[in-house]
């Protein structure tokens, strides 16, 4: 199908969306709810957040050109949340985002590092990220309806209320680790540092799990190292005939328990 003249103009017109996210809220199995991090009301928020906290005011993203810092980690001037959410091996935790625009199509990933000791005390400069769970591009379903580009990770997570289900890996050792929850927007991508990186933070505590052996999480690499600005995911042209996208960062996880999301 032929692409009319005015696609020309759509990534301009995309790059004056203002809706950005963060992530509200994160429930797990037995409905327990913990707050996320709201950069808008630093003041009026509980001490004792299993979010980290950032420099996120708007709920704007961190830009390629950050990627090279820690910075991406845990997005900008992260600090450790306090306490920690109880997990188990297998748990799923739903990750609520406050709000996801449609234009903003792109890969959501979701990494974990193992804190030495607790999370709380972590260093984001040598946390080492393993990633363990990735969707990019779906099919070309709706590739001739604006923003073009077809279906991607972000309009199943659109799909769901702009929610993401998050699965504890059945063979996770105990311990505890930071879980890194990301969407990369790519409607201005095309652009030499155009996407948009929105990271967000949390403490987990993983308790011994009851399956088989319990893997160490290993081969995890730090924030500054997981991209780069010209990645073929990063610096990549979604509007038109998408047929294939590669997700950036590292390979999944071997031991990372597959995990489809409702409406996927
Ligand atoms: C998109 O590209 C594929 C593969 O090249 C082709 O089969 C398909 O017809 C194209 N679709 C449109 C809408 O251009
Ligand atoms: C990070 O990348 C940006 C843009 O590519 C570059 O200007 C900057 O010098 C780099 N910073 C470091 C610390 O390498
Ligand atoms: C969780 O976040 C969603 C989206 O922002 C919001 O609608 C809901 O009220 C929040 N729930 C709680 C208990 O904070
Ligand atoms: C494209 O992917 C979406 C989300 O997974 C799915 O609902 C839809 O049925 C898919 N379309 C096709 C043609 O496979
Ligand atoms: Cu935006």
């Amino acid at each position: 199908m032929r692409l009319p003249a005015t696609t020309l103009l759509i990534p301009f017109l995309l790059r004056t969306a203002s809706a950005h996210g963060r992530i509200t809220n994160v429930t797990t199995p037995t409905g327990t709810i913990y707050q996320g991090w709201d950069p808008a009301h630093p003041q009026t928020q509980p001490q004792d957040l299993i979010a980290w906290r950032a420099a996120n005011l708007g709920n704007i993203f961190v830009p390629p050109s950050q990627f090279n810092t820690s910075h991406i980690t845990c997005h900008f001037n992260a600090t450790p949340g306090a306490v920690y959410i109880p997990t188990v091996p297998g748990d799923v935790l739903k990750v609520q985002w406050n709000e996801w625009p449609a234009s903003h199509k792109g890969p959501v990933l979701t990494y974990l590092a193992a804190c030495p000791g607790s999370c709380a005390k972590s260093d984001k400069e040598t946390l080492a990220w393993v990633k363990i769970d990735e969707v990019g591009w779906l099919n070309s379903s709706g590739a001739d309806v604006l923003p073009l580009g077809g279906t991607w990770a972000t309009d199943v997570l659109r799909a769901n209320g702009a929610s993401w289900m998050v699965k504890v890996p059945e063979a996770l050792e105990e311990g505890s680790y930071v879980l890194r929850h990301e969407i990369i927007a790519l409607h201005v991508a095309e652009e030499v540092d155009g996407a948009q990186a929105y990271p967000q933070c949390m403490n987990l505590k993983v308790a011994k799990g009851t399956g088989g052996e319990a893997k160490k999480l290993e081969g995890g690499v730090v924030g500054e190292k997981l991209y780069g600005i010209r990645d073929k995911g990063v610096l990549v042209n979604i509007h038109g005939n998408v047929t294939e996208y590669e997700i950036p960062g590292p390979k999944v996880w071997e031991y990372a328990t597959e995990f489809k999301q409702p409406s996927e």
